[in-house]
C-alpha cells in the first residue's frame, strides 16, 4: 500500500513491479504520435487497442502532463485558453501499436454557454458508456484547489458508466509538500466513496517530473498488463 502513496519517496519495488516500470519506461520512451480528433462519436477510431483516458478541469494541467508521460515538449497543445478545445484526442503509442492514450475535453470553464456543455456531456458520457477498449480513466485534479463540484460530476459520471479510474493530485510543485500529505488523505477519502474509484491516487509534477514514473508504470499496467 505504501508503494500507492506516492509523495516522492523511494521504496523498493518487487521485481515483477520494477520489471513493469522497466517496460512503461520503455514504451514511453518509444514512438508516439497524434492520431486523430473526434468533435463526434462517429470520428471515433476502431477501438482495436486498450485506451486510458484522461480528465480534468480546464488548466488542471492535462497537456502538460501528457507530454511528461511522453517526454515530448509538444505533443499535446498547452495553453492558457480554457476550454477551447471540445473534441476527444487520440495518441498511439508504440509501434507495434500497444495502446491509446485519450485527451478528454477539459471541463468547467467559466461563461461556457448552455448548450456547449451539453454538448461536451453527450460526447464524454457516450464515449464512456459506449466503449469497450477503454480501460481506466485519469482524473486530474489541481493540487492546489483539491476536488470541486465539477470533478465530482466527472467522477460521478465514470461511476455510472463503470469505468474505473484513479485521480491525479497535478502540480505538486505548485503546493508545500507539507500540504501535499492532508490533500492526499482527504482526497483518497472521497475516492473511497465512489465505486468506479481506484484506491490509489497519484500526485505528478509535469515541472519536476516527480509522479511521472509511476503514472507510466500505471498506465502500462491497466492498459496491458
Ligand atoms: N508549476 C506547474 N505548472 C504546471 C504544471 N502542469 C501544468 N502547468 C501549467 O498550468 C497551465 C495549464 O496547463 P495545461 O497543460 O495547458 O492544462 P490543460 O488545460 O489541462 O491542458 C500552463 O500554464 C502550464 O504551464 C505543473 O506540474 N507544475
Ligand atoms: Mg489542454
Amino acid at each position: 500500500m505504501t508503494r500507492e502513496v506516492n509523495r516522492g519517496a523511494k521504496s523498493p519495488l518487487p521485481n515483477g513491479e520494477r520489471d513493469l516500470e522497466e517496460r512503461a519506461r520503455r514504451l514511453f520512451a518509444g514512438p508516439i504520435g497524434f492520431l486523430k480528433s473526434a468533435p463526434e462519436l462517429k470520428f471515433l477510431p476502431d477501438p482495436d487497442v486498450p485506451e486510458i483516458a484522461f480528465a480534468g478541469r480546464s488548466n488542471v494541467g492535462k497537456s502538460s502532463l501528457l507530454n511528461a508521460l511522453t517526454n515530448r515538449k509538444g505533443l499535446a497543445r498547452t495553453s492558457n485558453t480554457p476550454g477551447r478545445t471540445q473534441e476527444l484526442n487520440f495518441f498511439d503509442v508504440g509501434e507495434p501499436l500497444q495502446l491509446r492514450l485519450v485527451d478528454m475535453p477539459g471541463y468547467g470553464f467559466a461563461e461556457a454557454p448552455k448548450d456547449l456543455v451539453k454538448r461536451w456531456k453527450r460526447l464524454v458520457n457516450d464515449y464512456l458508456r459506449g466503449r469497450t477498449a477503454l480501460k481506466r480513466a485519469l482524473v486530474l485534479v489541481d493540487s492546489r484547489h483539491g476536488l470541486k463540484e465539477v470533478d465530482r460530476e466527472m467522477m460521478r459520471m465514470l461511476d455510472d458508466a463503470a469505468v474505473g479510474y484513479h485521480l491525479v493530485l497535478t502540480k505538486g510543485d505548485k503546493v508545500k509538500p507539507s500540504a501535499l500529505g492532508p490533500l492526499y488523505e482527504t482526497t483518497a477519502l472521497e475516492a473511497r466513496k465512489h465505486p468506479a474509484a481506484h484506491p490509489a491516487i497519484f500526485t505528478a509534477s509535469s515541472e519536476t517530473g516527480s509522479g511521472i514514473a509511476e503514472l507510466r508504470t500505471a498506465i502500462f499496467e491497466a492498459a496491458l498488463a
